[in-house]
């Protein structure tokens, strides 16, 4: 029988910290199971044309090894998509990863046997496994988000989407090029695709703050800060709402007038970073604190883009600064500057179809060599909900799921034991530095299996009113926040036609959160059902 202690699926930042920690700590007989062929997860699949991360490099990777940490050197302030690659392949090669990891396979389905308490899984190559344990570590934007839109089908051309970009060489010189999105993806790849293009054309439907990255190479003093700062900014990456090396200003935006408070701002833009939301401590708190960032942002667009209809339709805002997920962006305003350059406004002027020559809108018809879908992600749920889960009296995940995501701190679902979720919906996930919140949920995930283990436990499980309590308190915190004041968000389902309109990561905070989960395993999980 193909028997594992443990089945993890995913090698993502996720799948290799847990294979690590159950393997290497624990001893279990584990298996990453794999659908690409190779590892990198989210970083596999975004190869994209100017993907690079927003989170500051020497923040974004692995903490729980000095060793790991201090050998690895980061080149840039914000790492490119091949070299968070090379970076995952040398923590792999260290902690000699591979050789547990079954890749090209994809899990298609994964049910719970009661009587035996143990997962099934099935992969696309009819590939069978068992096992105790199962971890979902897919991640939280996986699942393309490809429109329904009509005619997609007949395209002549070829389409590609962000989050699946194809492993091939993609030549767009003198290409006539569209992309459909203008999230933090389509916001990266807007400026490269516009370098080469013969022609690019940019449909908007919504317009997105964003903040210039301003990267640059690591001077050689900012190198050796970071090796020698290992415990320092690991202790600061656990004290950050938002697991990044910065800190909020104790500072509020009325602590100031507005001269003051603009070369503040001024400050803040020219340094560049996410860390442009920390200028003062009520951004993210207050609508009234808040339009005063939202304003001074709209004003910079508005001073570089030269056409005034593009800056018009850039800058037409219907949410608050932060209520949906800020981005970071290299030249992207300045690209509107560029004659090779149009931008849509799909509010105004929507798609009717995609034809063979290329897109129709209400006014124009366009023709295209290439569409590139910057269309985002059915995020938190789309991807755990397409392994097709099964658990106990042949309860569907998908059914459980109806009226939306139903956890215990996002790590565990009731009905499903010894299932576990690396940043699964109801967790920070996406609201944090994401490698800072995978390394708490599989350290956690690792302590409470050895419970389970040491004390020769055989299942444990979330009972549905602590998933309920948990919703609540989701609710509760996202009520009191701006991100319910923005009209559309993936945050809470809405660019899924059909989704439920839930708002799903857990918004109190890492700190907080932390310090939930580090009190359920003092208490020894005994909110959950264990036997
Ligand atoms: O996806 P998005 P993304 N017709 O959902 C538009 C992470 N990430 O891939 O806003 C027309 O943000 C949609 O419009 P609207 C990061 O967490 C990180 O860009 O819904 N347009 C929007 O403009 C990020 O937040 C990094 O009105 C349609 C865009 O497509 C997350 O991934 C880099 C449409 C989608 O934006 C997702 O970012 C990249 C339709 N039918 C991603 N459907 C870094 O760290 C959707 N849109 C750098």
């Amino acid at each position: 029988m193909n028997y594992f202690d443990s089945i993890i699926i995913g090698a993502g930042f996720s799948g290799l910290y847990q294979l690590h920690n159950f393997r290497d700590k624990l001893n279990l007989k584990s298996l990453v199971i794999e659908e690409g062929n190779d590892i990198g997860g989210t970083w596999y699949w975004n190869g994209y044309p100017g993907a690079r991360c927003d989170s500051e490099s020497y923040t974004y990777g692995y903490t729980f090894s000095k060793e790991i940490y201090e050998n690895w050197k980061w080149k840039e302030r914000y790492p490119k998509q091949t070299i968070i690659l090379k970076y995952l392949n040398y923590v792999s090669k260290k902690l000699d990863l591979k050789k547990d990891i079954l890749f090209n396979h994809k899990v298609v389905n994964g049910r719970y046997l009661d009587k035996k308490n143990l997962w099934k899984v099935k992969t696309n190559k009819n590939k069978i496994f068992f096992c105790k344990y199962l971890i979902s570590a897919v991640g939280s934007l996986s699942s393309a988000n490809i429109p329904n839109i009509k005619g997609i089908k007949n395209f002549n051309g070829e389409w590609y989407h962000s989050g699946r970009w194809p492993k091939k060489f993609i030549n767009f010189k003198n290409k006539i090029v569209a992309q459909i999105g203008t999230g933090s993806s389509g916001i990266q790849i807007a400026p490269e695709i516009a370098k080469i293009a013969k022609k690019i054309v940019i449909f908007q439907r919504t317009p997105n703050y964003s903040i210039p990255a301003r990267n640059s190479k690591l001077t050689k003093d900012f190198k050796k800060h970071i090796k020698n700062n290992y415990q320092k900014i690991r202790k600061l990456l656990k004290e950050t709402p938002g697991g990044h090396a910065f800190n909020f200003s104790k500072k509020s935006v009325f602590d100031f007038n507005e001269k003051k408070r603009n070369l503040i701002y001024e400050r803040a833009w020219k340094k560049g970073s996410l860390s442009f939301r920390a200028t003062f401590k009520d951004i993210t708190k207050t609508i009234k604190a808040n339009k005063t960032a939202s304003k001074f942002i709209k004003n910079k667009i508005l001073s570089v883009v030269k056409n005034k209809k593009f800056a018009k339709i850039l800058t037409n805002f219907d949410h608050p600064f932060t209520s949906k997920r800020p981005t970071l962006n290299t030249n992207y305003y300045e690209t509107f500057n560029k004659k090779n350059v149009e931008l849509v406004d799909l509010i105004s002027n929507p798609i009717i179809e995609i034809t063979q020559k290329g897109i129709k809108t209400h006014e124009k018809k366009y023709s295209f060599d290439k569409i590139i879908f910057a269309t985002g992600f059915d995020a938190f749920t789309g991807s755990i909900l397409n392994l097709n889960l099964i658990g106990k009296k042949n309860k569907t995940l998908k059914s459980l799921w109806k009226n939306g995501p139903k956890t215990y701190l996002g790590i565990m679902i009731p009905d499903f034991p010894n299932l576990f979720v690396v940043q699964g919906p109801g967790s920070p996930s996406v609201l944090t530095n994401v490698p800072v919140q995978i390394e708490q949920h599989v350290e956690w995930i690792t302590n409470c299996i050895d419970y389970l283990e040491k004390n020769k436990k055989q299942r444990i499980e979330a009972t549905t009113n602590l998933a309920n309590i948990w919703s609540k308190e989701i609710i509760k915190l996202a009520k009191a926040s701006l991100f319910m004041k923005a009209k559309s968000s993936w945050y809470k389902g809405d660019n899924i036609p059909g989704k439920p309109k839930i708002f799903i990561p857990y918004p109190g905070g890492m700190p907080k959160y932390r310090s939930i989960c580090d009190k359920v395993k003092k208490n020894k999980y005994k909110q959950f059902k264990i036997s």
